[in-house]
């Protein structure tokens, strides 16, 4: 039976012979239209105002019309084929099925931890330092390498938030012309245990409750602290958790670490053991528990987006890869420290950090999915010149990530997947299997043959192959066991506390509080608490007080130890580069002020991002980035104040402004909050005397709040004030942690 019904106004009609004869737009011989940069195509402004770059040929696959999975041309992509116009749909509707039957199978299982993640593209140029000590090529002399950088969260999964309390992943990929080098650490030096059978159980107990799934991305819940209290091996990475470290102002803000100690081997052989270190040329920087609960509500993608920002503004993210080295030999122990224990740190003022390479981080990824989701991470890829140690946690680590991948990423083939596939030519034997995309040639996957011609060969010890370092082994039974080296749980928890300055400190023994405030069982706390006294009694005193409970006799008394100032992120400077300053105005700011100071803060390597009443034109040509409304105080380093606030328009919030005719009402209440909030996370607040009054009706005065004459002058005040990342000064103590 054959339809005679009118085309669906709007719609294509049925196709006639003629539609089918191909027009001169549509022929397959036609060059592909591209939309001009007017008409509706990918955006070419972010949203801090940058060019973003987009080419518009290159978004989805390129070329101008929609075809199926197979290439053939869609006429509409929008109405099933049906039996009538309001009859049922067909099953011979190959189109609707193939569009349905993709998207029913376009998630992939979540990382089981680390799930969360953002990444970024970026090179890595040795520095020629390690000439010495390792043979891989990467650490040459100016030589380029490109990486791929995924930083992670651990507990949450992939829609959770970005600044939970958590250790963060920082594993980098080295595309090396060797194969690829895999360092896939995180930004906190030690690990919650010390052998890798222990590492399905601390995830157990870190992950929400099976029963009712939550908490979402926090520790602070019964079964963590079940856990860490009664595996003493875990108090040390557990207080560095509840340091600032737990909470980073940004990804470009951690420092990275490789934990473990690796074996590194040298041209003629020799080997030295060493520990990895990523140094942010920003510094170590974090935000303080309020921020990160604002940041989480206001911004959730906060680290994602800030990451992504200043990549695409051009302030390009940069850490130096570093190491500690050590002497190999049988003991493998530093002045009493075993360096197999991945719950131990040598202090940096004992074994200084030598720098090796640069990594700039310089593009973000085009597609999240085919990039930072399918990225796959293997400590076990090795090159020529980095090896292994018997670290019982590492050993684990080199079976885990390789199996993880056959059930992430659908089968052994993973590593064809486009962000994976090494940059050195790969001529491997392992062949079939689901989701295989090369085409083999050969008949003898097999060696020795001689069907092919013997290939491939063995790679002789003069032409780089990787050789495991002939390191000796320790004779010994078989058994399930620890060394007495192991045993050390508190001593260095207790290093790292006294290593902090009082304000972090006193930002620890909140943590601490709120943590085991979240858990309901008092046998846990009591526990928890009296760990604490083996890491200082004033910490457990502090928190036990927060708590309303006794102080429980110390687990083991505190240990004597030497700090190690590395460890505070308080009391050094950094440069400003892509540090975020927010410029308040009001309808009527001096556009000349605005301009020179606009002009500076970019001028310093920062970014601006001015906040107006509503969007569209300020003054001057400059366009708001920010309004009352949408600016956040977390993602500012500063603020700058640079005209008089007007009271809160009555069409935007709803409200009759006069009604409360407060002080406070007579500046917009959003910005008074911003300003508010700036001044607890004693961030650096500067007005010029145009908008000195706002600072006066909202309370805003003190250390680190200055008026300045003019644009310049205010540029030159943030350059004062910034460099430490905060007014330390501001944050009130109580006295009771100081030294
Ligand atoms: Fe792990 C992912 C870091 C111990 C098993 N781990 C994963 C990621 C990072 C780390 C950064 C995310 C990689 C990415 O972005 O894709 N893991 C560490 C560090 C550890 C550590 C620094 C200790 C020093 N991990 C560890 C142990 C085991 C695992 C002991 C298992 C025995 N880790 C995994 C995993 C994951 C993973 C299950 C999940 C997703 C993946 O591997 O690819 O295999």
């Amino acid at each position: 039976m054959t339809s005679k019904q009118p085309p669906i106004p709007g719609t294509p009609g049925p196709v006639t012979p003629e539609l089918m004869e191909p027009t001169a737009q549509a022929s397959p011989d036609a060059p592909v239209a591209v939309p001009a940069p007017d008409q509706k195509g990918p955006a070419t402004v972010s949203p801090t105002g940058q060019a973003t770059g987009a080419d518009p040929a290159a978004v989805a696959q390129g070329g101008q019309f929609l075809t199926t999975a197979h290439g053939a041309r869609l006429q509409d992509s929008d109405h099933s084929l049906k039996a009538g116009r309001r009859g049922p749909t067909l099953l011979q509707d190959h189109h609707l099925r193939e569009k349905i039957s993709h998207f029913d199978h376009e998630r992939i299982p979540e990382r089981v931890v680390h799930a969360r993640g953002a990444g970024a593209h970026g090179v890595f140029r040795g520095y020629g330092t390690a000439a010495k000590i390792s043979q891989a090529g990467l650490f040459a002399k100016d030589k380029e390498t490109e990486v791929f950088v995924r930083f992670s969260t651990v507990l949450g999964s992939r829609g959770s938030s970005d600044l939970a309390r958590d250790t963060r992943g920082f594993a980098v990929k080295f595309y090396t012309d060797e194969g690829t080098w895999d360092l896939v650490g995180n930004n906190m030096p030690v690990f919650f245990i010390q052998d890798a059978i222990k590492f399905p159980d601390v995830v157990h107990a870190a992950k929400p409750h099976p029963d009712r799934e939550i908490p979402q991305a926090q520790s602070a819940h019964d079964t963590f602290w079940d856990f860490v209290s009664l595996h003493t091996e875990a108090q040390h990475h557990t207080i560095w958790n509840m340091s600032d470290r737990g909470i980073p102002r940004s990804y470009r803000t951690m420092e990275g670490f490789g934990i473990h100690t690796f074996r590194l081997i040298a041209a003629d052989g020799s080997t030295v053991l060493v520990k990895f270190h990523w140094k942010p040329k920003l510094g170590a920087h974090s935000v303080t528990w309020e921020e990160a609960l604002i940041t989480n509500g206001a911004d959730p993608d906060y680290h994602r987006r800030d990451l992504a920002d200043a990549i695409e503004a051009g302030a390009f993210p940069e850490w130096e890869l570093g190491v500690q080295v050590f002497e190999d030999n049988e003991e493998q122990m530093f002045e009493g420290i075993d360096l197999l224990d991945p719950t131990k740190i040598v202090p940096e003022e004992l074994v200084p950090v030598q720098p090796l390479g640069l990594m700039t981080l310089n593009a973000n990824p085009s597609n999240y999915f085919a990039e930072t989701e399918q990225v796959a991470f293997n400590p076990a890829n090795l090159v020529p010149g980095i090896d292994v140690t018997n670290d019982p946690l590492l050993q684990g680590r080199l079976f885990s990530y390789l199996d993880t991948q056959i059930t992430r990423l659908g089968g052994p083939n993973w590593t064809q997947l486009p962000i994976n596939r090494p940059h050195a030519a790969v001529n491997d034997m392992l062949r079939d299997g689901m989701h295989q995309s090369a085409v083999h040639r050969g008949v003898a996957p097999y060696r020795p043959n001689t069907l092919d011609g013997g290939l491939p060969f063995e790679t002789p010890a003069d032409e780089r192959p990787f050789i495991d370092a002939p390191a000796p082994i320790e004779a010994g039974v078989k058994e399930r066991a620890v060394a007495a080296s192991f045993e050390d749980h508190f001593s260095q928890a207790r290093l790292f506390f006294l290593s902090l300055s009082e304000v972090e400190r006193e930002h620890v023994a909140q943590a601490y509080t709120f943590e085991l405030g979240k858990c309901y069982e008092q046998t846990i706390r009591e526990r928890q608490l009296a760990h604490l006294g083996a890491i200082d009694e004033r910490l457990a005193a502090q928190v036990a007080a927060g708590l309303g409970m006794e102080v429980p006799a110390p687990t083991q008394a505190p240990a004597d130890v030497t700090p190690s100032p590395a460890l505070s992120q308080v009391g050094k400077e950094w440069p400003l580069d892509g540090r975020q300053v927010g410029i308040v105005v009001g309808a009527d700011v001096d556009a000349k002020e605005l301009d020179a100071l606009v002009q500076g803060v970019h001028g310093e390597g920062m970014t601006p991002l001015v906040i107006a009443p509503t969007g569209g034109p300020v003054a001057g040509g400059i366009v708001a980035q920010r309004t009352y409304l949408t600016a956040a105080s977390v993602e500012l380093d500063a603020v700058v104040v640079a005209g008089p606030v007007p009271p809160a328009a009555d069409a935007q919030l709803g409200l009759d402004a006069k009604a409360g005719a407060d002080d406070a009402a007579q500046v917009d209440p959003r910005v008074a909050k911003l300003l508010q909030e700036m001044w607890r996370h004693s961030k650096a607040v500067v007005a010029l005397e145009a908008g000195a009054p706002v600072l006066e009706t909202t309370g805003v005065a003190g250390k680190g709040v200055e008026t300045v004459a003019d644009g310049a002058s205010a540029v030159a005040k943030l350059q004062e004030l910034m460099p430490a990342h905060r007014v330390w000064d501001r944050f009130p103590t109580t006295g009771r942690l100081a030294d």
